[in-house]
């Protein structure tokens, strides 16, 4: 079985359509399926994580200490996953990135300032490698800087504004090809709108269809999934006392999925399951986790993992 399963896999990305999304964004064992990661914070931050194809622990290590945000991604050409984190730097005015690119060797880039929103996660150029985002708003434009290939040889920064005070800012892929940076908002009383940006390019879309619900109240952040086609649709979540909703929409602003898990909890995104088209979503809750993929409907009980989860993709406000 050994020597068949990476002929399946290969068929199977061959198979893919072109333009298909190669990232997943958290493998360590290095199958296209994302792996289970969760941090524990102690005296540090212990890194554990489960293999999708081996169901071992993969990797159980020291890296950071509490208040660190971890950004787990493709940051290396030729390596499968590396732990990083970002980190608020008290004597300087900037954010400390930190990889770690050996048993004992920490790479380090410094990038955006205390008090931006980071993004990790995305690949703005498309060509598979993790690409960081800073952002952060004066005189009510939203300022966005995009860093390509963070932790690479050559990276390349990119500066520019998208969006207004008030918007919720992320990023998603509109073409299956490359992650456009967004910003969510307001359009007039009756709609929200959606603002695109490819980071390369400079295009920009503007999608006006999305009902004014999703920009108004808790204004929810929107995080990219992926679909079967590599086309991300956008996922809100919401929560009241008891419950936990997700509403998930495509870039025509129709809600094409929703799920209510039952508790409140931490939500990520990530490819975990082989058998359903795009990615899924894991939700845990204190003593529940469960599995859902917005394109089957169907939500499944996995075995809990204790710890944070840590999805793929990050967008949090660092200092
Ligand atoms: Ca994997
Ligand atoms: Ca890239």
């Amino acid at each position: 079985m050994k020597t068949f399963f990476p002929l399946v896999l290969a068929l199977i990305l061959c198979a893919a359509p072109p333009g298909l999304r190669a990232q997943v964004r958290t493998d360590f064992d290095n199958d296209g399926v994302s792996d289970f990661l969760t941090v524990f914070s102690g005296s540090d931050l212990t890194w554990k994580a489960k293999g999708s194809s081996s169901g071992v622990e993969e990797l159980d290590l020291h890296f950071g200490i509490p208040g660190d945000t971890p950004v787990p991604a493709h940051w290396i050409s030729g390596e499968p996953t590396s732990l990083a984190y970002v980190r608020s730097s008290a004597t300087a005015d900037n954010l400390v990135w930190k990889i770690l690119l050996g048993p004992v060797s920490i790479g380090e880039v410094r990038f955006g300032r205390p008090g931006d929103i980071v993004m990790s996660g995305a690949d703005f150029d498309g060509d598979g490698i993790g690409d960081a985002a800073a952002v952060r708003v004066k005189r009510k434009q939203v300022r966005w800087e995009a860093r390509l290939n963070l932790f690479g040889d050559s990276p390349v920064t990119k500066k520019f504004k998208l969006g207004k005070d008030g918007d919720r800012v992320f990023f998603m892929s509109p073409d299956g090809v490359a992650d456009w940076v967004g910003s969510f908002g307001r359009a007039g009383k009756r709609k929200s709108r959606l603002l695109l940006r490819n980071v390369v390019t400079g295009a920009v879309q503007r999608h006006n269809g999305f009902p004014r619900t999703l920009s108004r109240g808790t204004r929810p952040r929107p995080f990219p999934i992926a679909g079967s086609d590599g086309i991300d649709l956008l996922g809100f979540v919401t929560s009241d006392e008891s419950d936990t909703t997700l509403s998930v929409y495509n870039l025509a602003g129709e809600e094409v999925a929703r799920h209510i898990f039952p508790g409140l909890g931490t939500m990520i995104v990530g490819d975990f399951s082989a058998a359903t088209a795009g990615e899924e979503i894991i939700f845990q809750t204190a003593s529940t986790m469960s599995r859902f993929n917005p394109l089957d409907a169907d939500a499944t009980t996995i075995t809990y993992v204790s710890g944070q989860p840590i999805g793929g993709v990050t967008v949090a406000v660092v200092g």
